[in-house]
């Protein structure tokens, strides 16, 4: 079964483009042409008082040097002074260095935020991805080379997702793990859209953004274990996941599940044991069955399986999302309230568009961001061990809905950035000891 919701009118049509000719035109446009810029204010000067001269004389110390103090950092023992209009800069400079109570006269150097902000036209609607504080995560890693299995429909061609590094076809057993599409939805790659949320082409000025860069990202290993409507056998996805293992997959995604919860099969069971203990970290959807406690499916509700719900652009666990105390994290997986822009914004073609960029919600889409935040953390740390990783995607995720631990969210909103720094929420619910 699906874990997602994409033929419940979720699938929105792609909004109209800018005019490709307006784009270019931005971009390769000199700086200043035709265009009259303000003009620049001089530069500043850190002016750095000797010992025992009080700060009070700034103002009387720039004035006669010609310049104007902009502010005076105390602890610092220094001010920051711009010459006045009309003024040279070299000649307040040396004015300054040369007045007694100055040890130091330095050029003030300016410095910036180091968010990424990839180049994709629709990465601004992309919600999910600053949810998670994705521009802050890849200042670290894009991700480059991690090997992720997603285990799903198999995989479409688009534009804007690479195509399978490694790829089976557990249904129909060949090599070719090609999804033919769902002739009921106008969704027609469930597998498409999941993997373009771990690794859509990224920074390459079209469609979305992935939580991984895509060809700069994680090689996706494509493992086609349901069929084109969404159904699949639970023995397909044990033989999948120990051939993604033996591929050297370091993630599974598994955006699937049993339709109701219910204990999973020993099988199933063995072989996730059996491919963690092998190196692979494996995160499934919590299912779609909330929003009662106890709704969480199989393979989720695995305890060597990270179980993920999903939230909505608020940041609240979204309502559809199963509840239990086997969820482990929570992640974007849209509103489902049939509004495109509280959706996942996903890449995927359908029957009237080969380069879509459908819309859709179900624990399904909240899942891959884990998958793709995992990858991150192993892009920076490869020899992290599966609980490792999960410690520190726990540990660094915020704490929402009742404070602690909780059977709507686990241990809270998925953090990309803190995850990749390795760093602890100040508040969190599951540090320092996860189950
Ligand atoms: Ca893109
Ligand atoms: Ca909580």
């Amino acid at each position: 079964m699906l874990l997602a919701s994409c033929g419940q009118a979720t699938v929105a049509p792609t909004p109209t483009p800018t005019p490709a000719s307006c784009q270019a035109l931005a971009r390769h446009r000199p700086l200043g042409a035709g265009r009259r810029q303000p003009s620049t204010p001089p530069a500043a000067l850190v002016v750095r008082l000797k010992p025992g001269v009080p700060l009070q004389q700034a103002e009387e110390l720039a004035s006669a040097a010609g310049a104007e103090v902009v502010k005076v950092r105390r602890r610092s023992r220094a001010l920051l002074a711009r010459p006045r209009p009309g003024v040279g800069t070299t000649g307040v400079s040396n004015r300054l260095a040369s007045d007694v109570r100055v040890a130091r006269v330095e050029p003030d150097v300016r410095v910036r935020a180091l968010e990424v902000t990839p180049n994709d036209p629709l990465f601004r609607e992309q919600w999910a991805l600053w949810q998670i504080r994705a521009p802050a995560a890849w200042e670290v890693t894009r991700g480059l080379g991690v090997k992720v299995a997603v285990l799903d429909t198999g995989i479409a061609q688009h534009p804007d997702v690479a195509g399978a590094a490694e790829g089976y076809d557990f249904v129909a057993d060949d090599p070719d793990p090609t999804d033919p599409g769902d002739p009921n939805f106008d969704c027609t790659s469930h597998g498409t859209m999941v993997a373009s949320i771990v690794a859509a082409q990224t920074n390459n000025g079209r469609g979305i953004a992935g939580v991984t860069w895509g060809a700069s990202g994680a090689q996706i290993l494509v493992a086609r274990v349901l069929d084109e409507q969404g159904n699949g056998s639970l023995l397909d996805v044990e033989e999948a996941l120990r051939w993604a293992a033996d591929r050297g997959a370091r993630v599974a995604n598994l955006s699937l599940g049993t339709e109701t919860a219910a204990p999973c099969p020993e099988g199933l069971r063995a072989a996730v044991q059996e491919v963690v203990a092998r190196g692979v970290l494996v995160v499934a959807a919590a299912g779609n069955n909330g929003p009662r406690s106890g709704t969480v499916v199989c393979p989720a509700n695995l305890d060597a399986v990270v179980a993920v719900g999903a939230t909505g652009p608020e940041g609240t666990v979204a309502y559809y999302s199963s509840r239990g105390p086997e969820v482990d994290l929570t992640a974007p997986g849209g509103a489902a309230s049939g509004v495109c822009s509280a959706d996942v914004r996903t890449a995927s073609p359908s029957a009237s568009d080969p380069e879509d960029y459908p819309c859709a919600a179900g624990t399904s889409f909240a899942a891959p961001h884990v998958s793709g935040a995992a990858a991150l953390v192993l892009a920076r740390w490869p020899s992290l061990d599966p609980s490792e990783v999960r410690a520190k995607l726990e540990r660094g995720a915020e704490d929402v809905g009742l404070p602690g631990r909780d059977p709507d969210s686990g241990c809270g909103m998925l953090r990309a950035d803190r995850a990749v720094r390795g760093e602890t929420a100040s508040a969190p619910a599951c540090a320092p000891v996860s189950r």
